[in-house]
């Protein structure tokens, strides 16, 4: 036991003074700043379609997506809330555009993905060419690019569209680098035919002229029909692997890399039945459901899944997906790796048990 005024007191007394001048003791909080392993706060969780869609579509009622500039309802990590965020560095939404709809046009810093969840015949322009959404494709808005939403259908049969957001917008406010303008009409003039950019950057193929490498995929939709395939042919004659099934990753054809600087978007096919071995990761990664039933155990918690459901991973824990007998599972899944890759900070581990 210390004396009244003993080493802890006086210790104590000596933290609250250096407070007011603005300083702490590192060597209160040097375990936790500096760990022996990542200890994320967010947590592991899953979001049932069934259960958000029937929000999704109350807001639809409750405001116009012209209005809410996105109509969005945010995925928020258990663990960070309030934050807007899904792990530290990944923000992750759905959003729904109804028929005759327009969300303006508008750029800012932040990067964004999409990826189509339910419904077809919306579009998304961006930098001047537009594109038609079908449920699958995986589509960009790269950085400081105009880009604006709207729902025509297809033949004059317009549906409801929904779709996952994925943005990186908490690494921009960590770097506080984050700038934002409006544009001076809600829909950007199209200015190339759909489909321009497919046929310039989507067939192994690129124009000779004018052509650098860009930080950005010049492909802007990836569409679900050819992912789907891929993944198709190779479970018919490749050796699967014992973690990820049949695992491939969306890149800037340009480069090689992923197709936007901060994060790395995958698609996955594990065969009715699989039975994943775990691995983990310092990545967070968000998952979207597209084909298939199946159970995902993150660190201790366990999850069943269905198609259009969305689940996040965080950083650390283990993970270990098993599809359910009767059909194939497909998954999408962006993670914040380029990010980690290019501080030479990513870790992963593959683990048998
Ligand atoms: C944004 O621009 C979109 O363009 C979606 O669809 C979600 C969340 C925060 C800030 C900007 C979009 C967004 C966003």
């Amino acid at each position: 036991m210390n004396a009244p005024h003993g080493p802890a007191d006086e210790r104590r007394h000596f933290n609250e003074d250096i407070a007011k001048l603005n300083l702490s003791p590192l060597w209160e909080s040097l375990h936790n700043l500096v760990p022996k392993q990542p200890k994320s706060p967010c947590v592991p969780a899953l979001w049932k379609y069934r259960d958000v869609k029937p929000s999704l579509m109350r807001a639809g009622e409750l405001i116009t997506a012209e209005e809410a500039v996105r109509r969005v309802l945010v995925f928020e990590n258990p663990g960070l809330p309030g934050q807007s965020s899904i792990t530290h560095t990944l923000y992750a939404g759905l959003q729904l555009i109804l028929p005759g709809e327009i969300a303006p046009s508008h750029r800012h810093v932040q990067s964004a993905l999409r990826f189509i969840v339910d419904g077809k015949g919306a579009y998304t322009t961006v930098n001047g060419e537009r594109t038609t959404m079908f449920p699958g494709d995986f589509i960009i808005t790269p950085s400081w690019t105009w880009h604006d939403h709207g729902n025509e259908g297809i033949e004059g049969q317009a549906e409801p569209v929904i779709w996952l957001d994925g943005l990186d917008i908490p690494i921009l406010r960590f770097f506080d680098a984050g700038f934002a303008e409006n544009d001076t009409e809600a829909s950007q003039r199209v200015s190339r035919p759909e489909g321009t950019s497919a046929a310039e950057f989507g067939y192994n193929m690129a124009p000779v002229k004018n052509v650098g490498t860009m930080a950005s995929s010049p492909i802007f939709n990836y569409p679900y029909e050819r992912s789907r395939e891929a993944l198709a042919t190779l479970a018919k004659t490749q050796a699967l692997d014992a973690w990820q099934g049949y695992k491939l990753r969306y890149i800037n054809p340009l480069t090689g890399g992923a197709p936007m600087p901060t994060m790395a978007p995958f698609l996955q096919l594990l065969p009715a039945g699989f039975p994943g071995k775990p691995h983990r990761s310092t990545e967070g990664t968000v998952y979207s459901v597209v084909e298939g039933k199946g159970t995902v155990f993150i660190g201790g918690s366990e999850f069943r899944f269905e198609p259009q459901d969305t689940f996040v991973v965080p950083s650390w824990h283990s993970v270990r997906i098993n599809a359910d007998t009767g059909a194939d599972v497909v998954l999408f899944s962006f993670s914040d790796r380029p990010m980690q890759q290019a501080a030479s900070m990513l870790r992963e581990e593959f683990l048998d048990t």
